[in-house]
């Protein structure tokens, strides 16, 4: 038996609502994210938070509980907006920037994600959207360059 617990910010990724649009749902999801991953409510997403949040995901996604996310249950998890992305036409760059997400995250490039690989690359995500370099996400900081939240952005973003 398989028993799965999905975190709350998975969950925020699962239930985008139908009603809205795309560019809402897409806010919707990048600040309900940063509010589930903020536990300290102060505003601002330290290391700590941003790599507690990154491993509930991660949980989440390890279907067969091994510890590491292969390609399969990486591409398999759809975080929620593969309908919004495909309701667009933008499954192919949605599809593209989860795999451009795999591979920064795959450190040795085998094909899984492991917890090590997944704390460095959020590290390396946290330092690169750290503009001001308080160690800390703010709001904005977390929307505009935390990758992850670049990858729902590159599906849900009005085309140029
Ligand atoms: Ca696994
Ligand atoms: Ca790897
Ligand atoms: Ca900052």
């Amino acid at each position: 038996m398989k028993s799965k617990i999905l975190s709350v910010a998975a969950l925020a990724l699962l239930t985008v609502p139908t009603f809205m649009n795309a560019q809402e749902a897409g806010r919707d999801v990048i600040q309900t994210t940063f509010e589930s991953a903020d536990t300290s409510k102060d505003g601002k997403i330290d290391v700590a938070e941003l790599t507690q949040m990154a491993g509930s995901i991660f949980f989440g996604m390890d279907y067969d509980q091994d510890n590491t996310v292969s390609e399969e249950e990486f591409f398999g998890s759809d975080f929620g907006l593969e309908r919004l992305a495909t309701e667009r036409d933008e499954a192919d760059i949605f599809g593209a920037a989860k795999r451009i997400l795999f591979a920064l995250r795959d450190r040795n490039q085998d094909g899984f994600i492991n917890q090590t690989e997944l704390e460095r690359s959020t590290q390396d995500f946290m330092r690169h959207a750290d503009l001001d370099g308080d160690e800390t996400l703010s709001t904005k900081e977390y929307e505009q360059g935390y990758v992850p939240s670049l990858v729902f952005r590159a599906a849900l973003a009005p085309r140029a």
